[in-house]
């Protein structure tokens, strides 16, 4: 059986989304390191985003695309219930963090202190603000979704928390965010919960993480056999 790889870097939400899934399933794999837009990226995700994957000749970008390959290639347990009910609420949420949590919180919000393509590279003050004011809401809608059971869908971990865990995590690292965070009861203990789930724990970017452009800076190619 040829290696699965994990194209990404460590501290891209949906690449770590991807890493998860593998962990969850038990399956080995070797993340290789890379920024998106570089030329072994842009092979295979023709946007040049990542996470990609490779596995002997498959290749596949579009981190819900290398789910559903890691989901049906390997034995493991599923983190698509089969429920039609359920498989659908966790498709349902899947779609709202990509489209709506990860842009605000992710996009709109850690990436322009990470990534902010200011002038002067810091962080672009006016795009953050913007997000903060967005944040309470989408906030306390997930803080009430988790309320009942810990979980978005359910009563056990889907694939919708793979996604949603990893975001929170990089809220949890600026201090406006972190705050807000801290305030919403159900959705804190919900984080701290998961985060202690050895799939995500073990996922997680390195202890010195720092939403910072020096931060980013810095990451090169690596291959790590997982
Ligand atoms: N729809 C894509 C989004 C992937 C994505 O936005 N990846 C980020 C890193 S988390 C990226 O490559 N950003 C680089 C850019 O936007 O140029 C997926 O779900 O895989």
């Amino acid at each position: 059986m040829p290696d699965l790889q994990i194209i990404g870097t460590p501290h891209s939400n949906f690449t770590w989304t991807t890493r998860i899934v593998c962990v969850e399933k038990s399956v080995p794999y070797v993340h290789v390191q890379l920024r998106p837009h570089t030329p072994e990226v842009e092979r295979i995700s023709p946007f040049g985003l990542i996470p990609v994957m490779r596995h002997g000749d498959v290749q596949v970008f579009e981190a819900r695309a290398i789910c559903t390959y890691i989901d049906r290639a390997f034995l493991g347990p599923s983190l698509i219930p089969s429920d039609p009910v359920k498989a659908a609420l966790t498709e349902q949420w899947v779609s709202a963090v990509t489209t709506s949590v990860d842009r605000l919180m992710m996009r709109q919000y850690v990436l322009k202190h990470a990534t902010p393509g200011t002038p002067d590279g810091k962080p672009d003050r006016a795009a953050i603000d913007a997000a903060l004011t967005l944040m309470p809401k989408q906030l306390s809608m997930l803080d009430r979704t988790v309320g009942t059971t810990g979980y978005l869908v359910g009563d056990a971990f889907t694939l919708a928390d793979a996604y949603l865990v990893p975001i929170l995590f990089f809220m949890t690292k600026l201090p406006e965010s972190a705050e807000m965070l801290a305030n919403v009861e159900n959705l804190r203990r919900y984080f701290e919960h998961h985060f202690n789930r050895a799939s995500i724990r073990d996922t997680a970017p390195p202890p010195d993480y720092a939403a910072s452009p020096s931060y980013y800076a810095r990451w090169g190619r690596q291959a790590v056999s997982k």
